[in-house]
């Protein structure tokens, strides 16, 4: 990776502007860098989704006037993530919470929050189906995408969607980190491989991109391309937005344990992780972009060693910027990626979050 690390150089100086006159370091600027220099010193930021919102049995109701100091993985590892994750689901639609019940003025104070305390946020989007009336999951029509797009029967309605979850990322007054459209190769959301055609899918990833820079002036974001990562290189780029709208590259890719077990399902987890992550690395260098690993984890943590076995020796060769492990729910028991105060693999946890080339963020 050392060839890697001087190419990221030069990005960094690329982006910083090598000539007499230092340009003005806009705050998506500084975010772009600080993601950069993680890379090229070999350090990954770790993530968390909806850290400071709720936790595996707990969630903040009486949110107003509360310090937001919990958080499953600051009771497991001390430290508090350094990136977290929050889903914009439901905002579409006006609602004041989202599809997983958090409030959008709590997601708010909490990305302000976490931002302020040197932390960096991230928003993935899950938004209902705006042609059948369904959730993200309902792939009952290949005609959704195309419904959404110019002279589309839902365009119009769409704009007013796009509108809602702009006015909600431009209230926050702080860089993030935008993942629309992601997991787009597999085919279990309207927006996935099998429900609309490349140019469809380029379109909407446009589209949102243009609403959101020229029409509202919201240049303070991060655009991440964030598809399954089992699809292979050429998948990844037939779907690619271009360089124009992509800021970092991302991957999900999860564990997933089958009839062959824990141990079967880990040593998979790590081929795929390694393999997806190989092709993510030569698309970065070629392209100059940042990468991460925008989604991943292990449902309900059944390997005790998990992180310091599975997920580090998977990816600690790659230059990527951050790792985030999905949400801990709350209302369903089994349904958690991060470790809790008493569980088994919070020793785990820790050993990983210790390691020097790991960051969380410092209290
Ligand atoms: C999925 C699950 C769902 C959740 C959705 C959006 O992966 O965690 O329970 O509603 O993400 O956060």
């Amino acid at each position: 990776m050392r060839q890697a690390f001087s190419i990221l150089t030069l990005c960094v100086l690329v982006a910083c502007g090598s000539g007499n006159q230092k340009p003005m370091e806009t705050p998506k600027d500084k975010l772009v860098h600080q993601l950069f220099s993680f890379a090229e010193t070999g350090k990954i930021a770790y993530g968390h989704q909806d850290d400071l919102v709720y936790g595996h049995n707990w969630v903040l109701t009486e949110w107003e006037n509360d310090p937001l100091e919990r958080s499953d993985v600051k009771d497991v590892t001390g430290k508090y993530p350094m990136v977290m994750g929050f889903d914009l689901g439901g905002i579409e639609l006006g609602h004041a919470k989202n599809l997983d019940g958090v409030p959008f003025g709590l997601m708010r104070k909490a990305a302000q929050k976490h931002v302020e305390r040197g932390g960096i946020v991230t928003f993935s989007w899950h938004p209902r189906n705006p042609l059948t009336g369904g959730d993200a999951w309902d792939i009952s029509s290949d005609q959704v995408v195309k419904s959404v797009l110019a002279d589309g029967e839902k365009s119009g309605e769409f704009k007013l969607w796009l509108r809602r979850a702009a006015d909600f990322i431009e209230s926050l007054g702080v860089p993030v980190i935008f993942r629309p459209w992601h997991e787009n190769l597999g085919s279990w959301f309207w927006w996935g491989g099998k429900l609309c055609t490349a140019e469809e899918y380029k379109e909407l990833y446009r589209h949102t991109w243009l609403y959101f820079t020229k029409e509202r002036g919201l240049t303070d974001i991060l655009w991440c391309y964030s598809p399954n990562g089992d699809c292979g290189p050429q998948a990844y780029m037939e779907r690619y937005p271009g360089d124009e709208f992509v800021d970092i590259l991302g991957i999900d890719t999860y564990e997933y344990v089958g009839h062959g077990g824990v141990e079967e399902a880990g040593v998979r987890y790590m081929e795929e992780l390694r393999s997806a992550l190989t092709y993510l690395t030569a698309i970065s260098y070629e392209h100059e972009k940042l990468m991460c690993l925008s989604e991943t984890g292990l449902e309900g943590l059944v390997d005790p060693q998990w992180w310091t076995a599975r997920l580090m020796p998977a990816m600690q060769e790659f230059p990527i910027s951050y790792v985030l492990t999905w949400r801990n729910a709350h209302d369903k028991p089994g349904h958690f990626y991060a470790a809790w105060k008493g569980f088994e693999n919070e020793a785990d946890m820790k050993a990983f979050a210790e390691l020097e080339n790991i960051i969380l963020l410092k209290q």
